[in-house]
């Protein structure tokens, strides 16, 4: 039976080792729950470390960490030391946590930690690649593993691979500064489905891979020469119903908590006093201390509220190894003390804070308790607190104040959201949110619930699961048109019997990869002799038909005895012959033209005009990729406007707009060509739009090819230009 391998950096259990026995507890985190009908239900395994070192686990224990994960549905990557140090507090959280939070001045830029991250995805993928099987599915689990994809893909074209990352995707200006983006982009790529917390992370990523590695991506899907990749957003939701659950049974519960009675005592003391709380892992990402310095604003702008609000700020301890977060610590230290030392009271403390980890009971006393949430990250991929507060609210009273650089915030519009370094909104929205009328409040909240509750953690992970088997559903779509090894030698068979035989070539982009300047593409020494061997051949012919202008045409394929069609179908060079125009075209046009594509070349860097004689091209294959597209369909609009009867053709080529008359393309060419001569094998083969035209026009049992995987009406496609050669020399080997 087919089944999921889902791989993150940790496993979803705690390894102890107690008295030289090893003990496993699983964990009950977010991201467990929601993979749980993938991993539990699902006859999933899940791959991952275990928290324990090499150098930490006894030699003889070794066997027994294997079987207790294994009893888990786990299998472990075994880590050393060096392995933590450069991979995961170098590479991971050094380097890719800080840039992709935009605290680029905290980046490191190693070239040892990025060897380590490097090595170490590589022995996730050995672990990955010993347990895949036939069928199975792959889910990858964030930052510290973007290179696991392409590592999987590499061995295992057959798998289907999702990827999804926790935390922000940065905008192509800050990603562009990593050395290693090309890599990491590579990596991605090896996925069939990437999937985000937001549209803005989609959004950003897409660019990336279409400026950094140039690959076209057309709305949310990236095109490679053999797969396409589905971008999406999933917003990670959480287990909504422990939430809700936990809070409505401490409402009722006799045994309270040591932490909730002293809450309680607060309370009685000073009933009028309201709580705001602030939960997260003390990273500076979360702007925890940006937060207590705008409540000290808060308590100088409004001082009213003096001895009437508490922050109790809970903060995890997190990555002590690296200073950043050393420092951190420091400064929310000093900052707690210099505040409390200043506004405190005999009867009075205006921040409580507590620096540890708590267990659930204890998070659902402070949920539970505090009137106020205030999340002021300055960025976060998500923010789940955000959703845990409002889920235990089950009297819907609470108000949550949340930054708008959470991913959360696109989702929560009605909390209320602010700008994390704005103190003037942060101290306004604390007033706002103190004295806000209990109606109010259940307002928001049930909308928040309503949504919160229906897009759990279950759903996310069952959406991103559903999208992942649908690209499979894509790959077989696109198998089924590939130009395999048994439709090749059907054709060959086909070809061999056949008595007159035509073949058409497209150049650029076929015969020849494309190149920057389109001068430096003359066909190589290998390619003339081959097209020279199947023109050879007894009644065969070989036609090249490109859009390129004759006179290079023709220099290139001087002494070649082939014919030739040049500009679409304007000029025909016939074998032995001269250039002739094949029909009374008018060129009168460009004068108008001209100049507008010249204003198109001044306002768009990188773009310039070809001149034939009778068509006019404008190249952006230069351009800024986007602004190119841009650019290229406002040209197109001028254009068609300037010829409101149609007599102008505007053909979309690859990163080229041909400007000609309407009545001359590749088509018409080609069928005029064949026009009462009996070729019992056709063929033609072409990468760009123009060519489209040749494919719908040419009889039906033509063996119409496509280069490059696209949207056509050819009847297959080859992968690239290297495809095209390997079918050149079979025809050729003949
Ligand atoms: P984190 O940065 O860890 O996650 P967050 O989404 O807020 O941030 O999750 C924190 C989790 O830890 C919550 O479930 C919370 O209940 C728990 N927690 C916090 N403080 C605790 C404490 N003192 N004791 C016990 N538990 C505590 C990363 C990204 C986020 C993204 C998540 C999920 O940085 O942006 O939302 O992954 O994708």
């Amino acid at each position: 039976m087919s089944k999921t391998i889902i791989i993150s950096n940790r496993l979803p259990l705690q390894l102890k080792i107690e008295n030289h026995k090893i003990e496993a507890t699983p964990s009950v985190g977010g991201l467990a729950t929601g993979m749980k009908s993938v991993h539990r239900d699902g006859n999933g395994v899940w791959i991952g470390w275990t928290g324990l070192t090499e150098e930490e686990i006894p030699a003889d224990l070794v066997d027994d960490v294997v079987e207790a994960t294994i009893q888990e549905q786990c299998v472990p990557v075994s880590l050393n030391q060096d392995d933590i140090d450069g991979f995961y507090y170098g590479f991971s959280n050094r380097t890719i946590w800080p840039l992709f939070h935009y605290f680029i001045e905290y980046a490191e830029f190693e070239k040892e930690s990025w060897q380590s991250y490097k090595r170490v995805n590589e022995k996730y993928a050995e672990v990955v690649l010993d347990n895949i099987e036939e069928g199975d599915t792959v889910w990858v689990h964030d930052y510290q593993l973007m290179l696991l994809p392409a590592l999987i893909k590499k061995e295992r074209p057959d798998v289907q691979i999702g990827f999804f990352l926790h935390i922000p995707f940065p905008s192509y200006e800050v990603f562009r500064i990593l050395p290693w983006r090309e890599e990491i982009l590579k990596g991605l790529l090896g996925s069939d489905l990437i999937g985000f917390h937001t549209y803005d992370y989609q959004r950003h990523f897409l660019s990336s891979v279409s400026r950094i590695l140039r690959h076209e991506v057309s709305f949310n899907e990236i095109t490679l020469k053999d797969r396409m990749i589905t971008v999406n957003s999933f917003p990670m939701g959480i287990d909504y119903k422990k939430f809700a659950d936990a809070a409505e049974k401490h409402d009722t519960a006799k045994n309270q908590s040591e932490l909730q009675r002293r809450l309680d005592l607060h309370i009685d003391s000073t009933p009028d006093a309201k709580m705001i709380l602030s939960i997260d892992r003390l990273d500076y990402s979360k702007g925890i201390a940006n937060r207590i310095r705008a409540y000290e604003y808060f308590l100088e702008k409004y001082p009213q509220f003096k001895e009437k609000v508490r922050l109790v700020m809970l903060a995890v301890p997190s990555r002590s190894n690296v200073p950043q977060y050393q420092l951190l610590k420091k400064e929310v230290d000093e900052l707690v003390g210099r505040i409390n030392g200043k506004f405190a009271s005999v009867s009075w403390t205006p921040i409580w804070y507590f620096y540890r980890s708590m267990p659930f009971e204890n998070l659902i006393d402070l949920y539970t308790t505090c009137e106020v949430a205030l999340l002021t990250p300055i960025r976060d991929g998500m923010n789940l607190v955000a959703k845990e507060y409002i889920a235990t609210r089950t009297n819907k009273t609470g108000v949550l104040i949340l930054s708008e650089m959470a991913g959360a915030a696109q989702e929560m519009s009605e909390a209320v959201i602010i700008n994390p370094n704005n103190f003037e909104e942060i101290a306004d929205a604390l007033k706002l949110a103190i004295e806000m009328p209990e109606d109010e409040q259940i307002k928001r909240n049930k909308f928040l619930q309503k949504r919160l509750k229906r897009y759990n953690v279950e759903k996310w992970a069952e959406d991103f699961m559903n999208a992942l088997y649908e690209t499979t559903h894509k790959s077989d779509i696109v198998e089924a048109v590939r130009m395999q090894r048994e439709r090749e030698d059907q054709m060959l068979e086909d070809y061999k019997k056949a008595k007159k035989r035509i073949l058409f070539l497209d150049y650029d982009g076929t015969l020849r990869a494309f190149v920057n300047n389109p001068d430096d593409a003359s066909p190589d020494d290998e390619l003339i002799e081959l097209v020279r061997k199947i023109e050879s051949q007894e009644n065969t012919e070989v036609v090249i038909i490109s859009g390129r202008d004759r006179h290079t045409l023709g220099e290139w394929w001087q002494d070649v005895p082939i014919t030739l069609i040049a500009e679409h179908g304007v000029w025909k060079r016939p074998i032995g012959g001269e250039w002739a125009v094949t029909e009374a075209l008018r060129n009168d046009w460009m004068e108008t033209v001209k100049p507008i594509l010249e204003k198109f070349v001044d306002r768009t860097a990188g773009t310039f005009i070809e001149e034939k004689n009778y068509s006019l091209a404008w190249h952006y294959r230069n351009a800024d990729p986007d602004l190119g597209e841009k650019r290229a369909s406002e040209l197109s609009t001028v254009l068609k406007e300037l010829s409101a009867n149609n007599e102008l053709g505007v053909l979309d080529g690859n990163k080229v707009l041909e400007i000609k008359d309407s009545t001359i393309h590749k088509g018409k060419a080609a069928t005029k060509h064949i026009f009462d001569k009996n070729y019992d094998f056709k063929f033609a083969i072409g990468d760009d739009w123009t060519d489209e035209y040749m494919f719908q026009d040419l009889p039906e049992d033509t063996y119409s090819i496509k280069v490059g995987l696209q949207k056509t009406a050819a009847r297959f496609y080859v992968d690239d230009t290297d495809r095209v050669r390997d079918l050149l020399k079979r025809f050729a080997d003949n």
